[in-house]
């Protein structure tokens, strides 16, 4: 079975037929269309009474200052059935991986699609998987899924690999602000008012019901780096891949990546900005970090 890249799409020759690959993921993912051909991501949007972002190639720190600045209400809504299926147009196969279902109705949304879209053809095969999590762990997915569709695994192959895998991944973060996320109801009000104080960062992770779970307080950059390698080594972490997105905090992003580096040498870290989404969500200072455990 030989692969090849082409016209945007993975194209495999079985037997002298030639199948279209593609890999769709909402924007959450924080990964960006440009970064694989054969990849499209759906955009979410992020919305004021005044203002709609839909998340494409947006300027972050701009949109986190005028929402900063804005006194009414913000909220997000879901990619809408049309935009996942236009996305699935012109493959046989499509995987594609979303944002939790503990949070947002994303899932859904993609489910619905899925199954309009088969209707209208059937012999397309379409996977959705709810990754229960967001960001830099579903990187992580998506980077299996493309590993074993590119090895030749069927398709039945790599959904059950990828099932398998994600067993194995984790997602840890850590937040200074939790206002967007309780203004809209995504955590519970004792876990908001937690924090709130400045300076203060509340680490967590996701949880197996795709929620968010809050681990530990931290004050200071400095200590939320040895607080998230703490966490890693507790969940039996071994120098596998790490993803890492933040909300305009590289620096902090880099010293998590050095400080990974120096105590597994030549773990596999990528350090990189975060979408709309999640720059929301997470708030400006925010790390996510996908973590793959041994
Ligand atoms: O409108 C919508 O349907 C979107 C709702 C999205 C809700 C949550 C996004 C979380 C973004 C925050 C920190 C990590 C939490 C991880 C929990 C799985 C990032």
């Amino acid at each position: 079975m030989i692969s090849e890249r082409m016209y945007g799409a993975v194209v495999r020759h079985t037997g002298g037929r030639k199948m279209n690959v593609k890999f769709v993921v909402d924007s959450s993912c924080d990964m960006r269309d440009t970064e694989y051909s054969n990849l499209t991501t759906v955009p979410l949007t992020i919305s004021t009474d005044k203002h709609n972002w839909l998340d494409e190639d947006l300027d972050i720190n701009e949109m986190l200052s005028e929402l900063e600045s804005y006194k009414g209400r913000s909220y997000t809504a879901c990619p809408n059935v049309e935009c996942w299926m236009n996305a699935f147009r012109g493959a046989d196969v499509v995987y594609v991986a979303t944002l939790t279902s503990g949070l947002s109705g994303t899932y859904n949304s993609a489910m619905v699609a899925r199954d309009l879209y088969l209707k209208e053809n059937p012999d397309v095969k379409i996977q959705v998987f709810d990754t229960l999590s967001t960001g830099a762990e579903i990187r992580l997915f998506v980077e299996k899924l493309m590993e074993l569709n590119n090895q030749g695994c069927s398709f039945e192959e790599v959904c059950q690999k990828a099932r398998e895998y994600k067993k194995k991944t984790r997602l840890l973060f850590s937040l200074k602000s939790l206002h967007n996320l309780a203004q809209n109801g995504r955590i519970n009000k004792a876990i908001a008012s937690a924090i709130g104080v400045l300076g203060i960062s509340i680490i967590g992770m996701a949880s197996s019901q795709g929620t968010l779970q809050p681990i530990t307080k931290s004050r200071g950059d400095k200590r939320v780096v040895a607080k998230m390698l703490d966490e890693l080594k507790k969940l039996g972490y071994n120098g596998g891949k790490i993803r890492i997105s933040h909300v305009e905090n590289e620096p902090l992003a880099n010293q998590i990546k050095a400080a990974i580096k120096e105590l597994y040498h030549g773990a596999d870290v990528l350090v990189y900005k975060a979408r709309g989404l999640c720059s929301y969500y997470a708030e400006r200072g925010a790390i996510l970090m996908g973590c793959e455990l041994a």
